[in-house]
């Protein structure tokens, strides 16, 4: 059995370490030919043929109307939340990563938030449903962890209401829900395709939409609002996709399928290693939702396993492996917002129950099914062990 570093005076189990995620890139053969070629052209930005070739590809793929690339998922979803021209108050979920409420309140509204369901770390519609006023103006639903919301639940109270649902789908680009793609649920859905993500332009991100009007005003609000070389319609950013980006972006597409499948192995074994390892719990996966299984989310029951979350968490580094407490802490706990009145006094029992439990592990395509195998004898080990990394941890607060 392998024996944490943290008891044992060993060399950490990886000599490298390995990150909860990395990219995956092409090479630089792949790339070469294809930067000549812009540098021929003297055309890097300002949508040129990559810029467009990657936007009908990824049209084309996901089988959706209109995509509007973004130079980043953040900035594409506050631009977005503008196109939208609401008021007022946004249901939405706090865990999530700082973009999602960062975005709605830099676009001038108001989260309101909404607790998430216990097993599949999505909005709860319940909820939602509750919190439906005449000063909520939109539903944002975060498709967490590639995981879809109750979309059929969530437009109903929308359309009941008489209100938009968009989607934050940074985490679900190539996840199916009911055989088709995410991109064309709502009135939009945002990606992101950031380093971190499995389809990666380095910085990136996009807006996917089956209508019209709102995707010629996002292409305005994405260049400044200028409408020919006279004419400004709209109050707009520099929110566009360079050449270089999209360079990227093609050659990882071409990948896609092989990241696809070598991530659903990786998360497969580790499912298999840790099903019955007492105090770890997997999220739940949505009815019809085919996740594109780019995170490997776990719950640590502390009263099971033997240690808390962040213990977990500690001794993991040890042996440098090093996880993430994704989305820790929930966002109306942040110190930027707990103050302000809709995040003041705010109780989220299964919010806060699985902020404070979940442990994001490695998963990214280079990373071989061997190391899931050793990650996982390590998390079971640790289990065994509990007792006496506990008191370890202890004398080792006050060295
Ligand atoms: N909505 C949701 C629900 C999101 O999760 C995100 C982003 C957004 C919106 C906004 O989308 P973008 O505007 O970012 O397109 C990372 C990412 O920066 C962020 O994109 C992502 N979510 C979030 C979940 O993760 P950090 O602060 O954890 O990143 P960092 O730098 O600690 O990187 C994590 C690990 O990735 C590193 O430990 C190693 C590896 N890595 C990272 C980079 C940047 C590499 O191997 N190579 C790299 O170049 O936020």
């Amino acid at each position: 059995m392998i024996i944490p570093s943290l008891l044992s005076k060993k060399k950490p189990l990886f000599k490298e370490k390995i990150y909860v995620t990395r990219p995956t890139l092409p090479a630089f053969t792949e790339l070469s030919p294809m930067i000549k070629r812009m540098l021929k052209k003297r055309w890097v930005t300002n949508f040129g043929d990559f810029h467009n070739e990657l936007e009908q590809k990824i049209r084309d793929t996901l089988g959706v109307k209109y995509v509007v690339l973004c130079c980043n998922g953040t900035i594409a979803l506050f631009l977005l939340l503008k196109a939208l021209g609401l008021k007022g108050k946004v249901l939405t979920t706090p865990f999530t990563f700082p973009a999602t409420i960062h975005s709605i309140y830099m676009a001038g509204l108001e989260p309101l938030f909404c607790d998430i369901n216990l097993d599949d770390y999505t909005l709860d519609p319940i909820c939602v449903e509750k919190n439906i006023s005449p000063s909520v103006s939109l539903i944002l639903g975060v498709n967490v962890y590639a995981n879809v919301c109750a979309i059929e639940k969530l437009e109903d109270i929308g359309n009941k209401a008489g209100i938009p649902v968009i989607y934050d789908s940074a985490h679900a680009f190539m996840t199916k829900y009911n055989k088709k793609y995410v991109g064309g649920f709502g009135k939009a859905e945002m990606f992101s395709f950031h380093a971190t993500k499995l389809f990666t332009t380095l910085e990136g991100g996009a807006i996917t939409t089956n209508e019209e009007w709102l995707f010629k005003k996002l292409k305005l609000l994405i260049n400044f609002g200028i409408k020919g070389e006279e004419n400004v319609i709209d109050i707009g950013l520099n929110a566009k996709m360079s050449e270089m980006n999209a360079i990227f972006g093609l050659l990882v597409l071409k990948k896609i399928d092989k990241i696809l499948e070598k991530l659903s192995n990786l998360l497969q074994t580790y499912k298999e290693r840790l099903a019955k390892v007492p105090g770890i719990k997997f999220q739940k996966v949505r009815n019809g939702c085919n996740p594109n299984n780019q995170y490997m989310p776990v719950e640590i029951i502390a009263e099971d396993f033997g240690l808390d979350r962040n213990q977990l968490h500690k001794v993991l580094k040890e042996d440098n492996i090093i996880t993430r407490k994704y989305f820790y802490p929930p966002a109306h706990q942040y110190g930027c917002y707990k103050d302000m009145d809709f995040a003041k006094n705010i109780i989220l029992p299964n919010t806060e129950k699985v902020a404070n439990r979940i442990l994001c592990l490695p998963i990214y395509s280079s990373l071989k099914v061997s190391d899931v195998e050793k990650i996982c004898d390590l998390i079971k080990s640790t289990h065994c062990h509990s007792k006496e990394i506990h008191t370890k941890l202890k004398e080792k607060l006050w060295i």
